[in-house]
């Protein structure tokens, strides 16, 4: 007979839930052309989509090589342009500020922030090679002083409490609980700091999330949420919206030019495409101010 014990034992926990270690070994072994090539071309490396208005003329381009080179330069206009568009959203910072970027992927939009206002920032990667690859092109910059990649979890960064100015994340809300998520940016937030996500979201009016939702979630391992759920955990974590944007709208015209990209598509274009004209998707910024 077994008898049950007196007390109960604490659980061993991995370090890294079974979910993050995939969601690391995805970034970790992601080499897109769409990703890569884009980058290169100013050592600006995102991991976001584009907004605004395309020039569609690349496209007829009658040389087949440089006719390539122009939509990835055009795809990479439109993506810096989304990065501008949430760091005008960050302001004012100096360069005593320091700035917090959640989700930083190979570090774009810390170096984005830092070359705008000066400031400090520090960027946080579920994966090490993206932290590397980061920290490297910031070296190859000279900027590594000020501008910081760490491989670790956004949930729980070892940051200092209270010491930033802004932070944000650029599509990275989908890998995280957003309680725990938005819990970390308000500790991390001096009063009056101000925060800025651009994310996609399933649209509650329409109803649950639908099948579009679902591919793109099974695409890049994630699990997007839906809209309400945003401004709930924010209304419950000192984030007080200041500014709201649904740049859906904005987005069309970088997936209708991407999906014509043979050289750089990964497949997910069309997609998101019908997600966002369905209206079960959107694409939307959110600018609050930590109270
Ligand atoms: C962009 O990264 C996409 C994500 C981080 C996840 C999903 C985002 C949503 C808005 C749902 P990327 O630039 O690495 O993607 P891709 O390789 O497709 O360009
Ligand atoms: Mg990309």
């Amino acid at each position: 007979m077994t008898t049950a014990p007196h007390f109960t034992s604490a659980a061993s926990l991995p370090t890294q839930s079974t979910y993050q270690s995939r969601v690391a070994e995805y970034w970790n072994a992601e080499e897109n052309p769409v990703n890569l090539e884009l980058g290169k071309i100013d050592d600006l490396y995102h991991h976001h989509y584009g907004i605004g208005p395309a020039d569609n003329s690349v496209l007829d381009e009658p040389d087949p090589t440089r006719r390539n080179d122009r939509i990835t330069a055009e795809l990479h206009r439109l993506e810096h342009a989304q990065a501008n568009c949430l760091a005008d959203h960050l302001g004012p910072l100096t360069a005593t500020d320091r700035a917090f970027d959640a989700g930083c992927g190979r570090g774009g939009g810390s170096v984005v922030a830092h070359l705008r206002y000066g400031c400090q920032t520090d960027g946080v990667t579920i994966s090490a090679k993206q932290a590397d690859f980061a920290n490297a092109q910031a070296a190859k910059r000279g900027i590594d002083g000020q501008v910081r990649y760490h491989h670790r979890n956004m949930l729980d960064t070892g940051l200092p409490t209270g010491a930033f100015g802004a932070s944000w994340n650029n599509e990275s809300t989908m890998y995280v609980e957003l309680e725990l998520l938005f819990a970390e940016h308000a500790r991390l937030l001096r009063r009056g700091g101000r925060y800025v996500v651009i994310t996609g979201c399933y649209n509650d009016s329409y109803g649950r999330a639908s099948r579009e939702v679902s591919l793109i979630n099974a695409h890049y391992i994630c699990d997007i949420h839906p809209r309400s759920e945003y401004f709930r955990a924010m209304a419950r974590n000192r984030l007080v919206p200041v500014h709201v944007e649904d740049l859906t709208e904005a987005a069309l015209p970088y997936w209708e030019l991407r999906k014509q990209a043979d050289h750089l598509v990964t497949g997910i274009e069309d997609t998101f495409l019908t997600a966002y004209k369905n209206g079960s998707f959107q694409y939307l910024m959110i600018v609050a101010d930590r109270v």
